[in-house]
């Protein structure tokens, strides 16, 4: 019994509750299940591991660059910096989990093991269920597990002490949200890559479906009656191709925010050796140029996201493969879930370039309206959340809705982000920790699942699940023939629509 106990003890302290040999344990796992050569198995299960030790460098590294700027408007104006980023999210929620809730970081990564089963179970029975895609973008799927735990934790405090019972509860909330989320994304994306088969596992699933709803009812053609202008059909400046590199628009993007703030804490702070002491930052000497050191701080905040995205490609694309294997031989008839980036691919190029703008003047709109106001929680904005959220959003409006609706609605969308996040990251003090997830949905849906909870308990929960799970089921009443026509058989589902409108004429 001892050894066992010893085993087990070795196991939870040192696999369960670290995360990079969480996730290799995982992926290890899926290669044997697929049977994959030993060699394989070794390479893949080696690269999970270090793909998450690179990322707890590049996680480490924003910490604490981003101190001394977190301790500055702390100290002089008692305002906290919440940059809106699933990256900084995942580290807000590393960084304060324990503090705040007194349980570690990878519990959430079980979390994401077991939410990842519910996904697979709700697919596998999908004659039931009605839902059809699978979600395989596990860098999404840790960011939103870390969220997701941190969330359900603050609306559910009640469960705290039962460990099983709360992973149970989580798991099934993410995923049914994984299940359904993606679901709905489905009819957008036939009908935008004209049946390539895939669906949209990321973090904007709920703003895809109303972006899409919106631009068809408000700006749509009206089943002909009215011309739709796409921006396929406008000429775009050069300059415009600088804002699809990562790492470019960060780093533009830091250097105006980080910026700004860093000059109006002043150079004084940033010496000041009691305030370093009392923050824990390095302070700088009084010679140093403090352009030059604002620049290279604002800098390196690109240079560890770009770790932090080595690290996270490194391990997702073992964590998927693996994933996928098992998926494979347990779920005939389903799609899988990708990245949004796939989307951009099809549709009209431009859409995601003025998509991302609109949204960002959306955004700084919102962030000036915030400070104007007194808001506590100042947001910064991100460049996933601005460039990904709201070019997909765009791409699909523009499909649906033409140029007018590529604009409008990823405006009001980067506003949503900005407003949602400030409140949800405040209530639940991730914000206090430097970052949100920060996502369309994560600014909405999720939000509104933990008011609920919070304020209902577990009558709060039933409602998150019996509301989620209905919805593949009445987009499944509206057409019982097209519904599963769509993702086998693509031309046969066209057909199919073209059939229904000419009848109802
Ligand atoms: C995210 C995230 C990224 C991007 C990427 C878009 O949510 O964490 O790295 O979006 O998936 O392609």
């Amino acid at each position: 019994m001892s050894i066992l106990n010893a085993i087990w003890e070795f196991f939870a302290n040192y696999i369960l509750r670290q995360a990079p040999y969480m996730i290799g344990f995982i992926t290890l796992l899926g290669y044997c299940l697929m049977g994959k050569k030993w060699y394989d198995t070794l390479s893949g299960t080696l690269k999970a591991i270090i793909g998450m030790l690179i990322l707890n460098v590049g996680s480490g590294g924003l910490t604490s660059n981003f101190r001394p700027i977190l301790a500055g408007l702390q100290a002089r104006f008692n305002l906290t910096a919440c940059v809106i980023d699933p990256y900084y999210g995942q580290n807000a929620v590393t960084a304060g989990v324990e503090e705040t809730f007194g349980k570690g970081f990878s519990q959430a990564m079980t979390l994401l093991l077991i939410a990842f089963i519910v996904n697979i179970l709700l697919v596998r029975f999908n004659k039931i269920t009605k839902c059809r895609t699978l979600f395989t973008t596990g860098h999404v799927q840790v960011q939103q597990a870390a969220t997701a735990y941190w969330l359900i934790m603050f609306a559910l405090p009640g469960l705290l002490d039962n460990n099983v019972l709360l992973m149970v509860v989580m798991a099934v909330i993410l995923g049914a949200y994984w299940a359904v989320g993606s679901n709905l994304t489905v009819k957008p994306m036939q009908e935008l890559s004209e049946g390539a088969g895939f669906a949209i596992a990321h973090q904007q699933m709920f703003g895809i479906r109303l972006g899409y709803i919106v631009a068809d009812k408000l700006f749509g053609d009206k089943g002909g009656k009215r011309e739709v202008k796409k921006v396929g059909e406008l000429e775009m400046p050069g300059f415009f191709s600088i804002f699809n590199e990562n790492m470019v628009c960060t780093a533009i993007l830091m250097t105006f925010f980080f910026g700004i703030i860093m000059a109006v804490i002043g150079k004084p702070f940033f010496c000041d050796p009691e305030m370093a002491a009392a923050y824990g930052f390095s302070a700088i000497p009084e010679s140093q140029n403090f352009v030059m050191y604002c620049l290279n701080t604002c800098l390196n905040f690109a240079v560890y996201l770009a770790i932090l995205q080595l690290g996270v490609r490194t391990f997702v694309t073992e964590l998927t493969a693996s994933f996928q294997g098992i998926a494979d031989k347990l779920l005939p008839a389903s799609i899988p879930g990708v990245d949004c980036a796939v989307c951009f691919g099809f549709g009209d190029a431009n859409a995601v370039t003025l998509g991302f703008l609109a949204g960002l003047v959306g955004q700084l709109i919102a962030i000036a309206i915030l400070i104007a106001a007194g808001s506590p929680t100042i947001i910064i904005c991100g460049f996933v959340p601005v460039f990904f959220d709201n070019a997909t959003i765009g791409l699909v409006a523009n499909e649906k809705g033409g140029i007018k609706a590529c604009l409008i609605i990823p405006f009001f969308s980067g506003m949503i982000q900005v407003f949602g996040a400030a409140l949800i990251a405040g209530w639940v003090g991730l914000a206090k920790y430097g970052g949100y997830l920060g996502m369309f949905d994560w600014d909405t849906v999720w939000p509104l699942f933990t008011v609920i909870m919070r304020y209902l308990g577990y009558i709060g929960v039933a409602i998150v699940v019996i509301a989620l799970l209905a919805l593949p089921q009445i987009e499944y009443l509206k057409d019982p023939e097209g519904y599963f026509l769509i993702t086998e058989d693509y031309d046969a589902y066209v057909e199919h629509v073209a059939q229904k409108k000419a009848k109802r004429k």
